[in-house]
């Protein structure tokens, strides 16, 4: 299509003018960026034809993972850089006076998730295609993706998301491959040549249409598919209301719940599961048997993931497609089905684990309810026959009691393999959470510790460590990523350590610049900038953290020669819009930013910042500006983090509990180069189980948290009467479930080892240093590579041109 520069201008001005009817000289900017993103996606349009032809003829095993979320972000340079077209582009766009930043910035982020596990399922997109592996996702396209946050008087505000408003550009309709998934009715059941056989009659039908993304490799012809489903009205019925019909139809994919880690329990959801896994597997087996293939073998050809339990209604589905349309024996079915199908847990805090009541489950869903009561009481009497007599077991392990479908077992029970997603995590399942399913299926558990895809959150967001990496020890670690321990021959060398200070004291002047435009502080770009960008959750504890600032402004008002190296406390966190502490937090946040950035006494030393509307665009401007990463769950309760790996990849020092996957930076990196305090996991769950912690106690013994506590309640911030009881309350009338007055001291310690350790500049780079060349293990390619080899046995395949 081009080749060189000379070639894309012509071609892309040609386009210009084709699809939008006008001149270069008259066309806006988003016309610019529309040109664009469709010249790129019929460049690859041929390549992502031969995957497809090459998969169905000549290739192995595939694979496919479900996943109600993809936050896949911006995709422009992205897709460029995986092209390997970015330079002619970027060059040829500067010739006609166009810079591609300024086309980067009118593309929607694609929010079609909230926070860790729909960036992860991005991520897997991004290492599948770039390791040739024959991966796809399946997702719903929703028409509003995660809302927007306005912080409005300290306090947010949602608004609706709006990716679609102006179309989305990667995007192909495929109205052809649309299928029908049916809800509600009643299942009838009739003999049929000595056969029992089920019917679904007087079900209301809604048409699911796909919508296919390519997912571009790095540097090769793979181009994978995302596919994202709509959710549209089938044939109108007779005599119906068509208006209303339509609008509730419509609904199923219309937004996206806003809730992360927290079930919401709402009948709309349950429809937009089946409608994923429905609509999911219907296609996935037609363009199977398009092979010639009997389902007999489909676990040989096909792998199907749970990405957690919002799809494990998979399980159920598959029974009835093989037993209901394919006329399989339910033993022959089963066995499929589980070797099938493969889940991965995400969390073990218990108000995110999914259970439906059988009074929404039953009506709406009727057969796959019916085959979800016979998995269970097979699997009950398998129970019965292992632990004759444990009625106490088997009502813990059933998949359905009081009244409710329970996810998880259900998933468990219907898969092959099931992970936990870091290896304490990984840990804590098989020891405690789920010990009842491990003590039964040891070997189904595996532990898979998560990764994050490098190149974008490294060689894109951060293009100057790239180069400086490239420069060092060559350009292999962008395929490769244990190459970057090659880094450690760098330690002492003070040129290369000069080199990546400078590097992100420019990282930290570009944020300092969207700092004051969008929150409107100047902040100090040789202060220490301390990071916590991530959901707002109570576990996450960013409550913890505000206390400690708190502190440090109450010593430095009271003592004057208490002078700490300057500061820069920033935040990024969106709270789930009925999650009622969580926005108590944002507005103390807000508040302490105010109180703070205005006091003359203090401001010099250290400043509060709160970024409104944190989402992957901004995150990339983030992670490459930190220096410290706060990382302060509760031990225990963050499964594994990501945002971790993002800041450790980019060189700045972890400040964190062992807890999720720090425990794994720890290990790597060594106790030198990380700041670790708090409780241990172990004595969480100790105090969890048998109790003795009483958060009062920390109260009356600790005068510094007795400050900041009565502050919160007793007119220290003017005008907020009341306004943050309810944390005050959490802490002391509610025994802090979160252990923050516990491990308070602990952090304002480890916090004193920060200050002193970042004066000594070259000490610290060197730590940097050490934190980014042992960060190739968080690669999304080597976590892929685990699930490729371990879970899902499917190979490479090199698509031929
Ligand atoms: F509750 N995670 C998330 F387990 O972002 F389903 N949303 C969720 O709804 C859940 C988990 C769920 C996160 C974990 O909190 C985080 O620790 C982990 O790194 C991430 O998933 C990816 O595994």
């Amino acid at each position: 299509m081009f080749s060189n520069t000379k070639e894309f201008k012509i071609a892309y001005l040609k386009k210009l003018e084709m699809t939008f009817g006008t001149s270069f000289d008259e066309s806006t900017k988003r016309e610019q960026f529309q040109t664009l993103g469709a010249m790129i996606r019929e460049y690859v349009s041929s390549e992502w034809i031969r995957t497809n032809e090459q998969y169905r003829t000549v290739g192995g095993k595939q694979v496919y993972y479900l996943s109600i979320e993809f936050l896949l972000g911006r995709l422009l340079r992205h897709n460029l850089m995986n092209l390997g077209i970015e330079s002619v582009v970027t060059e040829g766009l500067q010739e006609l006076g166009i810079d591609l930043g300024d086309l980067e910035e009118i593309e929607a982020d694609a929010a079609l998730g909230n926070g860790g596990l729909g960036r992860l399922a991005a991520c897997f997109l991004d290492s599948l295609a770039s390791m040739n592996l024959p991966g796809h996702g399946c997702g719903i396209r929703y028409k509003h993706g995660l809302f927007e946050q306005k912080i409005v008087d300290g306090y947010q505000v949602e608004l609706p998301e709006q990716w679609l408003r102006h179309g989305h550009v990667w995007e192909v309709r495929k109205t052809d491959d649309s299928v029908e998934v049916p809800f509600w009715g009643k299942v009838e059941s009739y003999q049929e040549n000595g056969k029992l056989v089920f019917r679904h009659l007087h079900a209301e039908t809604v048409t699911a249409i796909p919508y296919d993304l390519p997912v571009i490799g790095y540097n090769t012809s793979t181009v994978n598919t995302l596919r994202l489903w709509s959710a549209e009205p089938s044939r109108f019925p007779a005599n119906i209301d068509i208006l209303k019909y339509k609008k509730e139809t419509e609904s199923i994919s219309e937004l996206l719940y806003p809730d992360d880690t927290h079930d919401e329990g709402k009948i709309l959801r349950l429809k937009q599961q089946y409608l994923l896994v429905a609509a999911s597997l219907q296609s996935i087996v037609r363009s199977y048997k398009k092979q010639n293939r009997s389902l007999i073998h489909l676990h040989e050809h096909v792998g199907i993931h749970i990405n957690d339990t919002h799809p494990a209604i998979a399980v159920p589905e598959l029974m009835r497609i093989l037993m209901d349309e394919e006329g399989l024996g339910w033993q022959e079915a089963w066995s499929i089905t589980v070797n099938t199908l493969s889940y991965t847990n995400h969390t073990t805090l218990s108000e995110a684990l999914e259970k439906w009541p059988v009074r929404i489950f039953q009506p709406l869903l009727p057969r796959i309810f019916m085959i979800i009561e016979e998995i269970n009481e097979r699997f009950c009497q398998e129970l019965w026959e292992k632990f004759p007599g444990d009625w106490g077991r088997i009502e813990r392990m059933a998949l359905i009691a009081h009244g409710e479908v329970r996810m998880a077992p259900l998933a468990i029970v219907g898969s092959h393999s099931v992970n936990g997603v870091a290896r304490l995590h990984t840990e804590i399942l098989m020891e405690r959470e789920m010990n009842d399913y491990y003590q039964v299926f040891p070997d189904r558990f595996n532990n898979k510790t998560n990764g994050i895809t490098h190149r974008r959150w490294l060689l894109k967001a951060n293009p100057n460590l790239a180069n400086l990496i490239t420069d060092s020890i060559g350009p292999e670690w962008i395929n490769d990523t244990t190459q970057f321990e090659k880094l450690l021959h760098f330690k002492k060398d003070s040129v290369f350590l000069e080199r990546l200070g400078d590097i992100k004291k420019a990282n930290k002047e570009k944020l300092a610049k969207i700092i004051y435009e969008k929150a409107g502080v100047s902040v100090d770009t040789s202060s220490i900038f301390d990071v916590q960008v991530k959901r707002l959750h109570a576990y996450k504890r960013q409550l913890l953290n505000v206390l400690h600032i708190m502190y440090l402004y109450n010593r430095m008002k009271s003592d004057s020669s208490f002078q700490p190296y300057p500061r820069t406390f920033i935040f990024g966190a969106k709270a789930s819009p009925g999650y009622y502490f969580a926005k108590k937090v944002i507005k103390l946040i807000n508040t302490v930013a105010d109180k703070v950035n205005h006091d003359s006494h203090v401001n010099d030393k250290m400043k509060v910042v709160f970024l409104e509307n944190y989402r992957v665009s901004l995150a990339e401007d983030i992670f490459p500006a930190a220096d410290i990463s706060e990382q302060i769950s509760t031990a225990s309760k963050e499964a594994s983090g990501t945002g971790n790996m993002k800041f450790m990849m980019n060189g700045a020092l972890t400040l964190g509990t062992l807890d999720g996957a720090n425990v794994e930076i720890n290990e790597l990196v060594g106790e030198e180069n990380i700041f670790l305090f708090g409780l241990r996991a172990q004595e969480v769950l100790n105090f969890q189980k048998n109790g003795g912690y009483n958060s009062r106690e920390y109260y009356h013994y600790d005068q510094r948290i007795r400050e900041v506590t009565e502050q919160l309640v007793n007119g220290f911030f003017p005008d907020t009467d009341g306004e943050f009881t309810a944390i005050y309350d959490s802490l002391l009338d509610h025994n802090d479930q979160y252990f923050v007055l516990r491990d308070f001291a602990s952090y304002v310690a480890i916090q004193e080892k920060v200050n002193m350790a970042y004066q000594d500049q070259s000490m610290w780079l060197e730590k940097s240093l050490i934190n980014i060349a042992k960060s190739g293990f968080f690669s999304s390619d080597r976590t892929i590579n685990e699930y490729a080899n371990q879970i899902w046995n499917i190979k490479p395949f090199k698509v031929n041109n």
